[in-house]
């Protein structure tokens, strides 16, 4: 693969944008080398400046669930912008979308459209202080909700990518109200109850960790959160943003039987443009302004253009449930390659797995939290990375993120991907 162009891009754009880029992660810094410049994409497959064809593992970082460039939901964007892109007044199509998701997800009666799933967030947060008058929170450490003050205490994600897991610029005070526990240790968050009595407003996790690499919950982990919860008079947030409408229609409150109190998402809920959105029952929805205290607005939320291809999206995998079963199948099959490849070479690994989210650890350990997931061998992760994105196979470009898979790929691209872990093996 030559990406001459890409270079010479990345290049032109250091000189405007920090870092050449609006998205740290998309820097390349954790797998080296430099970024790939896409063009368009279409289906499964991205085209980049140099007109290499990839298979696209990353999916825009999850909404591209239907694959890229999805025909309804361009055609709903397209139409729709000929009528205009934005009019700061209600339009009937965030009544219809909000309708759907409604009526897709377990326990929300209300849900507020913002513009990412950091909005989403940090509104959650801030609506779940209102509503319990508390102020700390408990988050867990390798787990990333966004870049608001409240979450840059050792995130996940960019955050851990680059190794800073307590971010300059985020006050003493706000790290304050920040308390840490360790993803899958319930023992860890009874004690920050205990410590804190009254004082928590909220615990917020990813049902499914995605920013260590895709981390699962241990078995009665969410279930025991639920119950400190309801035993305290703290809410239970669950960030959706990954997970809402990728791991099941209702998400990981449907696949878990578990109810949150608010449900945050993103990526999916947008169709691919900027859509962030936190819904919960009436009680606590109706303390949101204009109904109650807590504020939260936003120029372009709700915007035509992002409604209207969110619409799309939701409608489809609402209309077509059996794409969770399917997606399900080609995540478990290339599993059982990239396993069957390494495992023949040698090689020591993890494979962490849920539905269409799954991510490939060079450890011997089981990745259960932050912790285990830094015992992979990154030296190893940036050869497989570059030894697959030579081969044509574009994953995320750090060993902290989930993999996603999209519907449009077929069987034959998942072989292609096997073939390239064979081929990139023997450099590992
Ligand atoms: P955004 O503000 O990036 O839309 O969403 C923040 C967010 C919140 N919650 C979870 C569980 C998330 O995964 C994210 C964002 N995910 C990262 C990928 N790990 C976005 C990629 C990036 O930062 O460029």
């Amino acid at each position: 693969m030559k990406y001459q162009r890409s270079s010479a891009l990345f290049t032109e754009a250091e000189k405007y944008i920090p870092g050449g880029v609006n998205s740290p992660v998309r820097a390349f810094k954790s797998v080296g080398g430099t970024p790939v410049f896409i063009e368009k994409a279409k289906g499964a497959y991205l085209y980049d400046a140099d007109g290499n064809r990839l298979i696209d593992y990353i999916a825009s970082w999850g909404p591209m669930i239907l694959g890229h460039a999805h025909e309804p939901v361009i055609r709903a964007v397209t139409g729709k912008a000929e009528k205009g892109t934005s009019f700061g007044m209600p339009t009937e199509t965030e009544t219809e979308i909000a309708r759907l998701a409604v009526s897709m997800v377990p326990n929300i009666d209300k849900i507020r459209f913002v513009n990412s799933g950091t909005e989403a967030c940090m509104s959650a947060v801030r609506l779940a202080r209102g509503y319990t008058g508390r102020e700390k929170i408990i988050k867990f450490a390798g787990c990333y909700h966004g870049h608001s003050d409240a979450f840059l205490i050792q995130a996940g994600s960019g955050a851990v990518t680059f190794g800073s897991p307590n971010s300059p610029g985020v006050t003493r005070g706000t790290a304050q109200d920040t308390l840490l526990a360790g993803y899958n240790d319930l023992e860890g968050v009874k004690a920050l109850f205990e410590a804190n009595k009254n004082e928590i407003a909220a615990v917020i996790i990813e049902p499914v960790a995605g920013n260590m690499g895709c981390i699962l919950p241990e078995e009665g982990f969410l279930q025991g959160l639920r119950a400190l919860c309801d035993d305290s008079g703290a809410l239970l947030i669950f960030d959706e943003v990954m997970t809402g409408f990728r791991l099941a229609r209702g998400g990981a409150q449907e696949l878990f039987n578990i109810q949150a109190d608010i449900v945050t998402f993103g990526k999916v809920i947008g169709g691919g443009l900027p859509v962030g959105a936190f819904a919960a029952r009436n009680e606590i929805m109706n303390h949101l302004a204009p109904l109650g205290p807590v504020y939260q607005a936003g120029t372009l939320s709700g915007n035509p253009l992002a409604m209207s291809a969110g619409l799309a999206m939701l409608s489809e995998l609402n209309d077509r449930p059996e794409i969770f079963k399917s997606l399900e199948e080609k995540t478990l099959y290339l599993h059982k390659g990239i396993s069957r490849v390494l495992t023949r070479h040698d090689i020591p690994h993890r494979i962490n797995r849920l539905g269409s989210m799954i991510s490939v650890h060079f450890t011997d350990e089981e990745v259960k939290d932050f912790g285990s997931a830094a015992t992979g061998n990154n030296d190893r992760f940036k050869k497989f990375f570059h030894g697959m994105l030579n081969e044509g196979i574009h994953l995320p470009p750090s060993a902290f993120e989930s993999w996603f898979l999209n519907d449009a790929l077929s069987y034959d691209d998942l072989d292609l991907t096997i073939n390239a872990v064979e081929k990139t093996a023997i450099s590992l």
